[in-house]
């Protein structure tokens, strides 16, 4: 006999939206979380989230980001919670570095509305960025914003709403898998269930160790400015964006939220590799802030006021800097989520509906293929700097 139904280890984004898509279906389902939801060591906080439909990294994730634009519409109607803000988003650089011609193949693809702005149009509608002559925008109206923190907290609300447990503060120690199911262990206390997910983010390895090689945790740092020109960096003008930064990588950021100011980051920051994920983050030293000083001061001057303020995050890394949504190979009762990269919290309202899938019936109508075990072999992780 069977404790639960499924149970979902680690309560972030991904593993929040498994727990209210598995307990929605009528699934008797627990949630484990080592921490809290959200909490400051995860990749689940820090305000805000980019979500774009004209993904530059490969038009064939655009599917599954028109079904993550509905379920988070989904969510907050079912929760009552504001949890994805429309901004436009501008994805800028040469046209051809990989961001604009990314979007605009994505665009091409899938026929999604969009418009190329040039230097001078960029200015006139959005003061806030200085462009080079030779760079150029690709402005998509349906481009925006996901809170994370308030993400996660509507799905475990709407989890427990349906009759899910969550054991918060509470690390599971182990899988034991059979034919017919997995038992959790949790020091000496057992657990058994017929289907597991995990979605442990950083930790994944601790519980699937064929991931110790293949995931590589990265520290990743945002921080918060001051505007200049309260008007031309409000939420309402500005858009959010991503910007190509040549051989350093790209940038983001978004519009002043909530009276905490602009955000920027560098997408996947020094790359620098997270040891024991139980240890906090190295605290923002100089390096990091004259980085994210620098490019705002030169590439969004109307935003580059006193530094506010600063924080540090994770990403997961996967080979190709894609995701892992599969089951284990051997353990079909195992289901293992890894959908970051540094990208994925936009998907989160779809992965959790597709996690629910493969824990459910060990398959999923969403074009997951891409994100198998399968297609890890063979490749060498992301180069990390230690
Ligand atoms: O996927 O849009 C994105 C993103 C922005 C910052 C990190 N990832």
């Amino acid at each position: 006999p069977f404790d639960f139904d499924a149970a979902v280890i680690g309560l972030g984004a991904m593993g929040s939206a498994a727990l209210a898509h598995l307990a929605a279906r009528g699934r008797k389902v627990i949630g484990f979380e080592a921490f809290s939801p959200a909490h400051s060591l995860s990749s689940s906080h820090g305000d805000s989230r980019i979500i774009r439909l004209g993904y530059f990294e490969d038009p064939s994730y655009v599917p599954l980001l028109r079904r993550a634009y509905e379920n988070w519409r989904a969510l907050e109607r079912d929760t009552g919670t504001d949890v994805l803000t429309i901004t436009g988003v501008l994805q800028i650089g040469r046209p051809d570095s990989p961001i604009v011609s990314g979007t605009l193949a994505s665009c091409r693809a899938y026929g999604l509305d969009h418009q190329v702005l040039d230097a001078g149009a960029m200015a006139q509608r959005y003061p806030a960025f200085a462009l080079d002559p030779d760079e150029i925008a690709v402005f998509e109206a349906q481009g925006g914003f996901v809170r994370p923190e308030a993400a996660v907290a509507a799905h475990l609300a709407l989890g427990r709403r349906h009759g899910a447990a969550l054991r918060l503060a509470t690390r599971v120690t182990a899988l034991e898998p059979d034919d017919a199911g997995v038992t959790l262990r949790l020091g000496a206390e057992r657990i058994r269930v017929r289907r597991v997910v995990v979605a442990t983010g950083p930790w994944i390895a601790e519980l699937v160790p064929a991931l110790a090689a293949l995931a590589t945790p990265i520290r990743q740092v945002v921080a918060w400015y001051e505007p200049k020109d309260a008007a031309a960096t409000a939420l309402g003008t500005m858009p959010v964006f991503l910007r190509d930064a040549g051989l350093v990588g790209s940038f983001f950021g978004f519009p002043a939220l909530d009276g905490a100011g602009v955000k920027v980051g560098k997408h996947a920051h020094f790359r620098e590799a997270i040891g024991d994920p139980d240890h906090p983050n190295a605290p923002v030293n100089e390096a990091d802030t004259a980085l994210l000083d620098d490019f705002i001061a030169r590439r969004l001057p109307l935003a580059a006021g006193a530094r506010r303020d600063t924080a540090t995050c994770r990403y997961t890394m996967l080979p190709g800097e894609d995701f892992l949504l599969d089951q284990l190979p051997g353990e079909p009762n195992i289901v293992v989520a890894s959908p970051c990269s540094g990208h994925g919290y936009k998907f989160a309202s779809v992965v959790g509906e597709i996690l629910a899938d493969l824990a459910e019936n060990g398959a999923t109508g969403w074009p997951i293929d891409a994100f198998s075990f399968q297609q890890l072999q063979g490749k060498q992780p992301v180069p990390a700097a230690d």
